[in-house]
């Protein structure tokens, strides 16, 4: 194996034992390394993984997920990893707002897609977390975005999602947003019933998509 390679596989396993010290270090060692910013995301998460698993299976209790969360803003706060949320400031592509659903406290995904989608050159009203259909509503009507992102990391969050679509019908607003989901439980099935135009699994992609929308070919801002 490779010495990169055998460096992911540590800090894999040091995520998922909550070694925030040992994360840290071997996140700086990988990024001098050359790793790349979002392969060392998908590495901690890898671990973030293994966390939630582990709380599933009750070894893990609701402190260390808060830790695990903890350890991931602080990789994400590290210098090097600027290179990937750097905002070139050129001229805006696009509005986006965006907001994690209610019921739902996560909010790493929610600001990596924030992150990814700035240094895109989209300008991102963030309306933070737990956010009610009414809020996301008001937002959509203040700001008149071309795309509504919203985020759900609990799978029973599907419901609040749809909820929020339903409301932007209500209020005439769906036609003239673009609405994207994103989570990792997210499927083709649960983007359609929420009646969504198009979900992701990973920020990345779903910055890819939001570009695609304004005709936009990654790199071309
Ligand atoms: C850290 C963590 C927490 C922290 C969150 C801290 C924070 N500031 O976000 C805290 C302690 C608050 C927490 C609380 C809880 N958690 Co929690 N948590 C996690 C953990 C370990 C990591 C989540 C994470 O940040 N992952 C890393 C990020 C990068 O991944 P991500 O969020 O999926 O985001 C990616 C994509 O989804 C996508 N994406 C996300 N948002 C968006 C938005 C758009 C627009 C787009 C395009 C893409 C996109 O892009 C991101 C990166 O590519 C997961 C385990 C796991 N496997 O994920 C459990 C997990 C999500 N939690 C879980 C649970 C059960 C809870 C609690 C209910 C526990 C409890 N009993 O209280 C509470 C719920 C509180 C609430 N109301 O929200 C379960 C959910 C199970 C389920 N079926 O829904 C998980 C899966 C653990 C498990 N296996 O049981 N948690």
């Amino acid at each position: 194996m490779s010495e990169l390679g055998k460096l992911k596989q540590e800090l894999v396993t040091a995520v998922s034992e909550l070694d925030e010290e040992k994360v840290l270090e071997l996140s700086e060692t990988a990024l001098r390394a050359g790793i790349e910013p979002l392969e060392l995301l998908e590495t901690v998460n890898e671990g973030m993984i293994t966390v939630g698993k582990l709380y599933e299976n009750k070894t893990y209790f609701i402190a260390d997920l808060i830790m695990a969360g903890l350890i991931f803003k602080e990789v994400l706060g590290l210098e090097a990893m600027t290179k990937l949320f750097y905002s070139k400031m050129k001229n805006k592509v696009g509005k986006i707002v965006l907001g994690t659903v209610q019921g739902d406290l996560h909010d790493i995904g929610k600001d990596i897609f924030r992150g990814l989608a700035e240094t895109n050159n989209f300008e991102v009203v963030d309306i933070g977390v737990d956010v009610p259909k009414e809020a996301f509503v008001k937002k959509v009507r203040e700001q008149k975005p071309e795309i509504l992102g919203m985020s759900g990391i609990l799978t029973y969050t599907v419901d609040a999602m749809k909820e929020v679509v339903e409301a932007l019908k209500e209020a005439d607003l769906r036609d003239q947003v673009k609405v994207i989901v994103g989570g990792s439980h997210l499927t083709s099935k649960t983007c359609a019933y929420i009646g969504a135009d198009a979900f992701a699994n990973d920020a990345f992609d779903g910055v890819k998509i939001c570009l695609q929308w304004l005709n936009i070919s990654q790199g071309e801002q």
